[in-house]
């Protein structure tokens, strides 16, 4: 499998719960290695061009009210199929419908408050790294 890279966010809701460390430990026991992190405050333009793909849809407001409440803790993971082994780590978008033993099964409160964000594909992953860090900041380990 190739090694990619891909955007990972711990949402205000898991800063504020403490659970920075335990998120990450969940990738780095899964083979991904942290190639770059920073803690940031998103202003409202940050969330809104971060999420421009949902700007249409009913629950924007909400997101970027919601990503623009608390600290978060941007983060690029880089391993063999980093995106979706990210995305099955994290778990359903709903926690309710999470499997369990995933992260927003085991840390999130609900459909908005639900502690983490990782790209979709490949494609979203490369604008979502490029969005936070340059390529000066990124640490590869590959
Ligand atoms: P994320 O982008 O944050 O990793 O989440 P995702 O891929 O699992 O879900 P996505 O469809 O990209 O939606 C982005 C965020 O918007 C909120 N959302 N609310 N009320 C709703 O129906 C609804 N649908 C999505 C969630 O907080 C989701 O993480
Ligand atoms: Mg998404």
């Amino acid at each position: 499998m190739a090694v990619e890279r891909t955007l990972s966010i711990i949402k205000p809701d898991a800063v504020a719960k403490n659970v920075v460390g335990q998120i990450i430990g969940r990738f780095e026991k899964a083979g991904l290695s942290v190639i770059a992190a920073k803690m940031v405050q998103l202003s409202q333009s940050d969330a809104e061009g971060f999420y421009a793909e949902h700007s249409a849809r009913p629950f924007f407001k909400d997101l970027v009210s919601f990503m623009t409440s608390g600290p978060v803790v941007v983060q690029v993971l880089e391993g063999e199929g980093a995106v979706l082994k990210n995305r099955e780590l994290m778990g359903a978008t709903n926690p309710k419908e999470a499997e369990a033993g995933t992260i927003r099964a085991d840390f999130a409160e609900s459909i908005d408050a639900n502690a983490v964000h990782g790209s979709d594909s490949t494609t979203s992953a490369a604008r979502e790294v490029a969005y936070f860090f340059a390529e000066t900041e990124l640490c590869p380990r590959a």
